[in-house]
């Protein structure tokens, strides 16, 4: 199976570097892209250095991790899977990005995932519709979501639409050890917390739009591998 990895970043640059050797690094990725929408700090120049195949969306005034996203999946030409990674990870090795890619490179599981460690919260976080950027899929599931549906945070809950409302399952694991720089380190307390009260609000959107039953079908059909 031809896995190709696409790592949606925007002002990354004290991570992005990391994250593509780390993606170049996991046994299953054929190339690694890099969609950069107009970052200010040097993020496209440093993960081309490092490696990645950078996509660059200069004039991204709607643009989002979603559409960047999007972007890197035409990028990756004939990859039969997508392995998507957040680029402001810390503490993860490609050991983590084998793992979660195993599962479907292997037939097993359609979708693949990895949540951060939150430690004693992780038996709940593992059960919670996942939001999470660390996750391989079949192409044509991306190429499933209708564009409408393809916008800022909510994509991940748009895939996890497709795979379910297809009752196909899922494989989740914790990635021990591993998060990320959170919207206060990177914008400081107040524009960070502004921003991820913004993605919550995105993500509450979703009630009513999404329905009971496509978290009964994930639940269901839910596998949690260590
Ligand atoms: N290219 C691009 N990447 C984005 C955009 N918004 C977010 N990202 C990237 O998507 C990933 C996840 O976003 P982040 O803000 O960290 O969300 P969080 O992890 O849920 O707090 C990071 O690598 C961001 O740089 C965007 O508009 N364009
Ligand atoms: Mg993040």
């Amino acid at each position: 199976m031809i896995v190709d990895c696409v790592i949606p970043a925007r002002n990354e640059a004290p991570t992005v570097a990391s994250v593509v050797t780390l993606a170049r690094a996991c046994r299953y990725v054929r190339e690694v892209v890099v969609v950069d929408d107009g970052s200010t700090d040097g993020t496209g120049d440093l993960a081309a250095a490092a490696g990645a195949k950078v996509v660059r969306r200069e004039d991204s005034a709607g643009g989002s991790k979603a559409h960047a996203m999007e972007a890197g999946v035409l990028a990756t030409g004939d990859a039969e899977a997508v392995l998507f990674v957040d680029a402001d990870l810390l503490g993860a090795t490609p050991a983590h990005l084998d793992a979660i890619c195993r599962p479907v490179v292997e037939r097993r599981a359609a979708m693949s995932l990895g949540t951060f460690d939150y430690g004693r919260l992780n038996w709940f976080v593992l059960r919670l519709p996942p939001t999470t950027g660390e996750r391989i899929v079949p192409r044509w599931v991306f190429d499933a979501i209708p564009p409408e549906k393809r916008k800022g945070y909510t994509i991940e809950i748009m895939i996890n639409e497709v795979i379910c409302e297809a009752r196909l399952p899922t494989v989740a694991r914790v990635m021990a050890g591993v998060t990320h720089r959170t919207k206060r380190d990177k914008f400081g307390l107040l524009e960070g917390y502004r921003r991820t009260f913004r993605m919550f609000a995105d993500l509450w959107s979703m009630w009513g739009v999404c329905r009971w039953r496509t978290y009964w079908f994930y639940l269901r059909d839910l596998r949690i591998e260590r």
